[in-house]
């Protein structure tokens, strides 16, 4: 295929609630959908770069820049023939890859839509239905925080995550699992919040029976955490370290992880993020989907490579109401029963696009033709 025109769409909507993380303070989701055309069709990515370069070095500025200067063009450039080309098309160019991911998750969509596939099934995925987990922000007190878990436990979901920071850790834990007891499955995420100064703390976090503990020392490194795994019972997960394959390859012979979370922006795209999927089968460590708060379209991705047999745990892939009053796409992601989300059977991403919602929502708009 050819790919003949690409549009960018840079919107923002309000959060339905503000979110905090040891990163910051979000109360607004802003971010940039691509389209592909080629012939009569269309496919759509999304890019999940934050508005500020607090998570990976990116932000929504920065996306568009590398797309509109380099990516776009060099695609014009050539004639594609799998969607795993793309990232080898990209391959020149160092990490961005947020940038790279969201104009190649337009080319995977519109692979599929013109193969008659779903998205899902164009990337071999086997589930038919997905569990879902929910990420809860800090809340002001361990009282808000406990009636968020409450309401969300009530909804089905099938793993909490609670984000945590210096001073807001061991006794949030311990007050859900004294509240709600033993069984609820429960993980906390620290962004990176920590170092090895901090290891006793982190060890108290064991008496908690987490399913793990996401990235608590630095967003660049593999070699403490390594370190940490050593000293902890509970299995740490890796999220921001991890951009390449090569990075998981190296964390899991390293010690540094028992689990990884893949998000496909944070990979480089949908064909990186199978690979590091695969890796992981290969090495019996298990994977789940992460999530950047997308809208419907980068949520709509994330269902369909969640559907591949080694993403054995629950995702963050919340459904739309989690974050939104109005998404992008029509009807509304939601529960075919608490705590599952049914993966698309239709062709590609197979959710239908809301333009309506997009034009209320929309900042900035460009074409670009081959
Ligand atoms: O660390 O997983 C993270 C959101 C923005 C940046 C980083 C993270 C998150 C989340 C949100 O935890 C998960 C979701 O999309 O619901
Ligand atoms: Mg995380």
């Amino acid at each position: 295929m050819k790919i003949e025109r690409v549009d960018l769409q840079r919107i923002k909507i309000p959060l339905t609630a503000p979110f905090v993380t040891s990163m910051g303070l979000e109360t607004h989701k802003e971010c940039i959908l691509v389209r592909a055309y080629s012939g009569n069709h269309v496919g759509f990515g999304e890019s999940v770069a934050m508005d500020v370069p607090v998570y990976n070095e990116e932000d929504v500025d920065t996306v568009w820049y590398m797309l509109e200067k380099y990516l776009i063009p060099q695609l014009f450039t050539r004639d594609i023939e799998h969607p795993d080309q793309v990232s080898e098309i990209f391959s020149w160019m160092r990490r961005n890859q947020m940038a790279k991911s969201a104009l190649e998750g337009a080319v995977w969509d519109l692979y599929a839509k013109m193969n008659g596939l779903s998205l899902s099934q164009a990337l071999g995925g086997t589930r038919t239905t997905i569990d879902v987990g929910v990420s809860i922000g800090i809340e002001p007190t361990i009282e808000k925080l406990l009636e968020r878990v409450d309401g969300f436990i009530r909804d089905g979901y099938k793993k909490i995550k609670v984000k945590i920071k210096p001073g807001f850790d061991v006794e949030p834990m311990r007050a859900i699992r004294h509240t709600f007891g033993p069984d609820v499955p429960l993980m906390a995420d620290a962004n990176s919040a920590y170092t090895l100064a901090d290891i006793d703390m982190l060890k108290q976090l064991d008496e908690f029976g987490l399913i793990m503990i996401e990235q608590p020392l630095g967003h660049d490194d593999i070699i403490d955490h390594a370190t940490l795994q050593r000293e902890l019972k509970t299995p740490i997960c890796l999220d921001e370290s991890i951009h390449t394959v090569a990075d998981a390859r190296k964390a899991i012979e390293l010690g540094s992880c028992r689990i990884i979370n893949i998000k496909i922006g944070r990979v480089g795209g949908l064909t990186d993020a199978k690979k590091l999927h695969d890796l992981c089968a290969a090495k019996g460590v298990p994977v789940w989907c992460g999530g950047m708060q997308e809208v419907g379209i980068g949520r709509a991705h994330n269902i369909a490579i969640a559907s591949l047999s080694n993403f054995t745990i629950p995702g963050d892939t919340s459904p739309s109401h989690r974050y939104f009053t109005e998404d992008v796409v029509t009807p509304m992601i939601d529960f075919v029963s608490p705590g599952v989300l049914s993966v698309p059977t239709g062709a590609g991403i197979g959710f239908t696009i809301n333009e309506a919602a997009i034009l209320r929502s929309l900042v900035e708009h460009k074409s670009y033709y081959a």
